[in-house]
């Protein structure tokens, strides 16, 4: 019988559950879903771009490279009062963990002692914190472990074969490394993809695999869907089939069954049905605030419409709803 969470994917299995009928995907995945959480529960996080624009790295994707000229101003490091303010915003609107992102390649050690404080400050709301402040070294991830940082928000994006036409320069080993130093130093993973890139389904299935073997799966996933910033390299990138964007989500759902599946950039362009089939195929996680970084993310109000609509409501962690082995047999049921 297969253990549940596993880390051991071959390519072969999960092309066999990109391939399936979309209704046979969606079915094991929204059974899998519910076996771990709540179906009807969203975790809502709310980003905040703490230092925008003027990257040195060349993320093909990314309107904040200095290599690109994508129309987003080079900023400092916001001040942490500024942040805190923010904050507030975000947990009286109803988010449960506030995500800091900072446009470096890597933190300095000084940015990494403000940055440090302002986690500090944050978690003393009462809300999770979350970073991404680009690639760590062993002793930086202790210092943002040390500040109470939950989790670092660090993708890889798409697969190693691929990464290569969307990015020169940093390596997926530079990725893979600063993920084993933030598990080192006892912090959670986020760590997803983009796709629409123009990547392959098989590009897709690596991706996913790669997270999925990991060690410890990421408790956080997040699969974000391209968003095309004029002057950036991937401004007309060919863009994806939404059942191709939906299944994405579901073999995530099926491969990390305990993990968060964040339905991350790109809602604003997504219909409601569409989010909703994500629900289904077992998205459970939300960017909620009108601005992911540096683009636009739905209003507030719009998706407290939309949960109204659906009978979603906000949670704060997962609930199991059924044992392992209730959930090795029906998985190997469905598969099979
Ligand atoms: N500089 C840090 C890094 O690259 O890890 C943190 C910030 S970076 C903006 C965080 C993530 O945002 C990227 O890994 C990518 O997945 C996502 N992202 C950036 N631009 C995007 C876009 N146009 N559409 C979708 N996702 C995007
Ligand atoms: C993630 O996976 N997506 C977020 C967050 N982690 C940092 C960022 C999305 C950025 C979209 C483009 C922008 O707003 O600049
Ligand atoms: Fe810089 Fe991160 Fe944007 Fe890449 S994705 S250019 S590292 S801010």
């Amino acid at each position: 019988m297969q253990p549940t969470i596993r880390h051991d994917w071959r390519k072969s299995e999960v092309l066999h559950f990109f391939g399936l009928p979309f209704n046979d995907l969606l079915f094991i995945a929204h059974s899998a879903h519910r076996r771990h959480f709540n179906p009807n529960e969203v975790q809502m996080s709310t980003l905040l771009s703490i230092k925008t624009g003027g990257c040195a790295e060349d993320c093909g994707y990314c309107p904040q490279s200095a290599h690109f000229n994508a129309g987003v101003k080079a900023e400092k490091l916001m001040g942490e009062e500024e942040v805190l303010a923010e904050a507030r915003k975000a947990r009286t609107a109803g988010a449960s963990r506030f995500c800091m992102g900072a446009a470096w390649r890597s933190p300095k050690d000084r940015d990494l002692e403000k940055v440090g404080h302002m986690i500090e400050s944050v978690k003393a709301l009462g809300l999770e914190t979350c970073a991404t402040l680009g690639m760590l070294t062993g002793e930086q991830a202790q210092r943002l472990k040390a500040s109470g940082l939950d989790y670092y928000n660090h993708n890889l994006d798409t697969s190693e074969e691929f990464y290569g036409n969307i990015i020169t320069t940093r390596t997926y080993q530079d990725r893979l490394d600063t993920l084993a130093h933030v598990r080192e130093a006892g912090m959670r993973v986020c760590c997803g993809c983009i796709v629409g890139m123009g990547e392959s389904l098989d590009d897709r299935a690596e991706l996913l695999r790669t997270l999925a073997n990991l060690p410890e799966h990421p408790e956080s996933v997040p699969i974000n869907l391209l968003v095309q910033v004029k002057g950036t390299k991937l401004q007309d990138a060919p863009p994806i089939d939404t059942f191709d964007f939906i299944r994405t989500v579901a073999v995530a759902r099926i491969l990390m069954p305990a993990s968060f599946v964040r339905l991350s950039a790109g809602r604003e362009e997504m219909s409601e049905e569409t989010q909703a089939l994500c629900f289904f195929a077992g998205a459970n996680s939300i960017f909620y605030g009108e601005k992911l970084l540096t683009t636009a993310n739905p209003e507030a109000d719009k998706d407290r419409a939309m949960f109204g609509k659906l009978g979603l409501h906000t949670s704060r962690g997962g609930t199991p709803q059924a044992s392992a082995q209730e959930i090795a047999q029906s998985l190997t049921r469905l598969a099979g």
